[in-house]
């Protein structure tokens, strides 16, 4: 068995997206074709650079070029140009022979180098002599300063220096690209998780998008025909009918490190309980916008010899900073899949690290397909060629190690039925306890003595109190949640907080909070509540009171999914969908709490 846990050296990281997808691309082709590139003819824009010059001796059969001539080879040009150190490069070639290229086109007329320092496994040897087989010649001597390196060129150097700043309350797995969660306590107070602690998961930096300029964003549309239609943002809000849906996005890798932790090693960020959040998303249907762009073929419409069947078509999104995926043309045209054009989040315009201005929301799916700062939609007989529909999402078996035959599964869409235990709260925390001012306990307690006050009537133990969430996909309604306390001796049943499915007027007057609004399916999450006690050793003799008390949860959806026990036996070296009973380890040893497991810091949370 630990053999078939070990994951590859290979890197497989989901944090720097882009670096894998031009190594991935460079060495598909590339690698066996050096030579062949080398010897391609010039871009037509190439000028002739310039005869080496007295103290230049870099091999003098190579051209130089000027920074300023670089700069003329920039993504519009139609023949992009890179340099990296002293060295020119023609990516042209590249660019074209892979889609997921368009990464490695933000730094067209520039320095490539920034963006390598940045995702750093580009820095793998191999990448680098695949972009060697692209070098045209080098800088200028005239452009070099005295240690031989080119003059520094204004501004973008750091493509994530305009990102947005975070709110502290977020726990930072990785600073650039931003991925960031919420810390537990936070987490599930709210229905609606509040815009600046929804969690952040970026593969790249923040598109710059102005407040004036984003009316006139535009967002193309191409049909399997080739037709073409833009929408500008302010023609999608004003020409479309409005529609608000709360709907819950998941990262496939949500609780990650608890696989890790329980199992062994997995490739991606390690993200504890929250890469997830619930929103109330507004926007336009993305099924209106199709049929309105011209496109015939649907859920409602018979397929023909003319008008293929919608499930062998694919819509692809495309985000302004290179990042795609799709999904199935049915999804999408599905008049109760509520799939959303949104520009806006908890009735505010959409904050920039999740999309500004425009993103798509495909609620009950894996959230890598909402993408963000969208801007390119295609209706086509092929999924999204990127890395992120191909790779990256997809769940493999046990054994199936760190170099899986990627094609051999679907992309990870539609996503199973999941649940965490956000807040713990033991003796005389209990009490005081509302769900605004739930938090994680930790420190020293008076147990004793609450108890005693407090306690009087229960039988022997610790009061305590969890919380947490509760989410299917697929629309999927939670029906039940099941706690326990005791390490799964004995089990009971949650209050489910969140009522989705309820008439507002229906609902007693205590539980009117909690009723929320809903799509055409149950697409957002539900909390849940539960209090009971932590047994004394002497009533629970099951009871290893060294290890402390186990808290589980699992939940039960509308189709009677549930989760499996243990991670083993849906361990992927990828990490995706850790979806096992969450489980909370309890200690009360000499008045004093810890709290341990996935998703709870090892230090207090922040007020
Ligand atoms: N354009 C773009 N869209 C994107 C991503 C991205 O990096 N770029 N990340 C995807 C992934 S993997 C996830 S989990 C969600 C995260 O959305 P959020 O940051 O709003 O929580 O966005 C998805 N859409
Ligand atoms: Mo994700």
């Amino acid at each position: 068995m630990e053999s078939k846990r070990q994951t590859s050296t290979e890197d497989h990281t989901e944090a720097p997206g882009p670096t894998r997808l031009t190594l991935y691309a460079g060495l598909s082709t590339c690698g066996d074709d050096i030579n062949a590139s080398r010897s391609k003819s010039p871009a037509p824009l190439t000028p002739t650079g310039p005869a080496p010059t007295a103290g230049d001796d870099r091999d003098p059969s190579l051209p130089r070029f000027r920074l300023a001539d670089v700069r003329k080879h920039d993504a519009n040009s139609g023949s992009p140009w890179v340099t990296s150190g002293d060295k020119v490069y023609d990516i042209t070639d590249w660019v074209a022979a892979h889609p997921g290229g368009d990464v490695i086109l933000q730094a067209a007329g520039h320095s490539i180098d920034p963006y390598w320092a940045i995702f750093t496994i580009h820095k793998a040897p191999h990448v680098l002599q695949v972009l060697e087989s692209y070098c045209i010649g080098f800088v200028d001597k005239a452009d070099l300063d005295d240690s031989g390196k080119p003059l520094a060129e204004g501004g973008i150097e750091d493509p994530f220096a305009t990102d947005p700043k975070r709110d502290e309350r977020l726990t930072v797995l990785t600073q650039k690209p931003c991925n960031a969660e919420p810390e537990a306590a936070y987490l599930a107070r709210e229905f609606a998780t509040p815009n600046e602690l929804f969690y952040v998961r970026n593969h790249m930096w923040v598109p710059v998008v102005d407040v004036e300029e984003a009316p006139k964003h535009e967002l193309t549309v191409e049909l399997p025909d080739g037709e073409v239609r833009a929408y500008t943002l302010e023609e999608l809000r004003t020409r479309f009918k409005i529609h608000h849906v709360p709907a819950v996005l998941q990262c496939s890798g949500n609780r990650r490190s608890d696989m890790t932790k329980s199992v062994g090693p997995t490739n991606g960020l390690q993200w504890g309980a929250g890469a997830i959040s619930n929103a109330v998303w507004e926007g336009v249907l993305l099924k209106d916008v199709l049929r309105d762009a011209g496109l015939r073929t649907g859920d409602d419409v018979g397929a023909t010899e003319d008008d293929p069947p919608s499930d062998s078509l694919h819509v692809q999104l495309t985000g302004m900073e290179a990042y795609a995926a799709s999904i199935p043309l049915p999804v999408a045209m599905d008049a109760r899949g509520d799939v959303l054009l949104a520009f806006g989040m908890n009735g505010k315009p959409l904050p920039r690290d999740h999309g500004y201005p425009l993103r798509a929301v495909v609620p009950g799916y894996v959230a890598a397909r909402s993408v963000k700062w969208l801007s390119r939609i295609v209706v086509s007989d092929e999924e999204s060629a990127s890395q992120w529909q191909r790779r990256d999402y997809k769940l493999f078996g046990p054994n199936e190690g760190g170099k899986p035959n990627w094609d051999r599964y679907p992309a990870i869409q539609e996503m199973p039925i999941t649940s965490a235990i956000t807040s713990v709260l033991v003796g005389k925390d209990v009490k005081s306890c509302t769900d605004k001012s739930a938090r994680a306990a930790a420190g020293v307690r008076d147990l004793k003595d609450w108890q005693d006050k407090n306690w009087v009537d229960s039988p022997k133990g610790t009061p305590v109190e969890v919380a947490g969430y509760a989410y299917s996909g697929g629309g999927r309604e939670i029906v039940r949640v099941d706690v326990s306390v005791d390490g799964g001796r004995t089990w009971d049943q949650a209050e489910l907080l969140d009522s989705p499915s309820r008439n507002y007027d229906d609902a007693e007057e205590t539980q009117k909070k909690y009723v929320v609004a809903r799509g055409r399916r149950d697409w957002a999450w539900k909390r849940w509540q539960y209090k009971g006690v932590l047994l004394d050793k002497s009533l629970d003799q099951s009871l290893q009171r060294e290890q402390g008390h186990e808290i589980l949860v699992k939940a039960v959806d509308s189709a009677y999914n549930t989760q499996p026990e243990h991670h083993d036996g849906i361990y992927n070296v990828r990490g995706n969908l850790a979806t096992a009973w969450h489980r909370v380890r309890v200690q009360t040893n000499d008045d004093k709490i810890t709290i341990q497991g996935c998703g709870f810091p090892d230090k207090p949370p922040r007020k």
